[in-house]
């Protein structure tokens, strides 16, 4: 059974008792405590801890049997410290976007007693991944490489974070240089290895995981999910209902070379060609909404959704052709299960 969001915050409850406990009251000042303690339970905590919480189911599809409750725990831990650093960066890539909201609130650095702090925030919160490892893991065998795979994707992370600012950068909108080459570099750094195949390949180290050509079918399985994943993004920061994905959309006026933007400049004649060149990267509610008919002119939500199934059966079949005694299928087909047809 999947391990519910109650009892993956049981665990952060200790986490959080930890880290404040780490800032002694009396040396360090109370409104630092109480900046960390808001930060961490009005961050962390309110994102769907998707990713966290599934290391521990994960863990128990592989081993094949129910975890014991030292083992959930460890687990837990485990996907607490993915949690936080997840959410650090996702602070840091909302004030590169310049975003507005974020899981239904402002955005962090949005709000007026915060503003720039929230560069720190985000580094604290990658700090604080670091220190639940230390403080729960070091000493035992799987410390290291844990510790390893945090660093790896953290630095992958940051340069697709870093390919997808420059191709953006204002001032430079020029619609030749967003391609589907350029895209799937994007997506694969930025999100292929910290979507799926990171909590995967933790779940697999935390079972006791050593053979690298089962680390090798874990990222030839999940570093396209992980791109379909992006790719939903993309589209749902045009096409999605705020109430149910939580953000407004940027894309367009960020000048980001979005699945959306790569898709309509395939299929589109001269003329809406020049209307998007007129209108896109520019931060004006009225240019935002003339890419949008374009973007509608073109169907692409119907482009998107034939995509999707595509990327579905070729997945299916993908997942059927993997060798599961280097993964069980179960693994991948639970993920599958929770991302096809998202809304949010
Ligand atoms: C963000 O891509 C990727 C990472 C690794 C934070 P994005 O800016 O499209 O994400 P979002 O739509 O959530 O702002
Ligand atoms: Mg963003
Ligand atoms: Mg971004
Ligand atoms: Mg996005």
């Amino acid at each position: 059974m999947a391990l519910s969001r109650e009892e993956f915050l049981t665990v952060y409850e200790q986490i959080e008792a930890d880290i404040l406990g780490d800032m002694p009251a009396g040396r360090v000042p109370q409104e630092t405590r109480e900046w960390c303690r808001e930060l961490m339970a009005n961050n962390v905590t309110k994102g769907k801890l998707v990713r966290g919480r599934s290391v521990v189911d994960t863990v128990a599809i592989i081993l094949g049997r129910r975890l014991t409750p030292e083992e959930t725990k460890r687990a837990s831990i485990v996907g607490w410290a993915l949690e936080f650093l997840q959410t650090g960066s996702l602070i840091a890539d909302d004030i590169m976007d310049g975003s507005l909201t974020r899981r239904g609130a402002p955005c962090r650095y949005r709000r007026p007693e915060i503003g720039m702090i929230a560069i720190n925030d985000a580094f604290f919160l990658e700090g604080c991944g670091y220190r639940i490892l230390k403080r729960h893991l070091k000493g035992t065998s799987y410390y290291l490489p844990i510790m390893e795979l945090f660093q790896e994707t953290t630095w992958i992370t940051e340069v697709g974070q870093l390919t997808d600012a420059l191709i953006a950068q204002k001032g430079n909108v020029d619609l030749d240089r967003f391609t589907m080459d350029k895209h799937e570099i994007i997506t694969e750094y930025k999100s292929g290895y910290n979507s799926f195949y990171f909590p995967i390949a933790l779940a697999m180290i935390l079972s006791g995981e050593e053979r690298e050509e089962a680390f090798a079918q874990a990222r030839d399985l999940l570093l396209p999910l992980g791109e379909f994943f992006q790719i939903q993004d993309d589209f749902l920061d045009c096409f999605a209902d705020y109430e149910a994905f939580g953000k407004v959309g940027t894309d367009i006026q960020d000048n980001k070379a979005s699945w959306l933007i790569i898709k309509a400049l395939e299929a589109a004649t001269p003329e809406q060609r020049a209307i998007l060149q007129e209108n896109y990267g520019r931060d004006d509610q009225a240019c935002i909404e003339t890419v949008k008919s374009v973007y509608r002119e073109l169907d692409l939500p119907a482009t998107f959704k034939a995509f999707e199934e595509r990327s579905y059966q070729e997945m299916t079949e993908r997942v059927s052709a993997s060798d599961p005694s280097l993964l069980p299928h179960r693994v991948t087909l639970m993920y599958m299960s929770k991302i096809y047809k998202r809304q949010r």
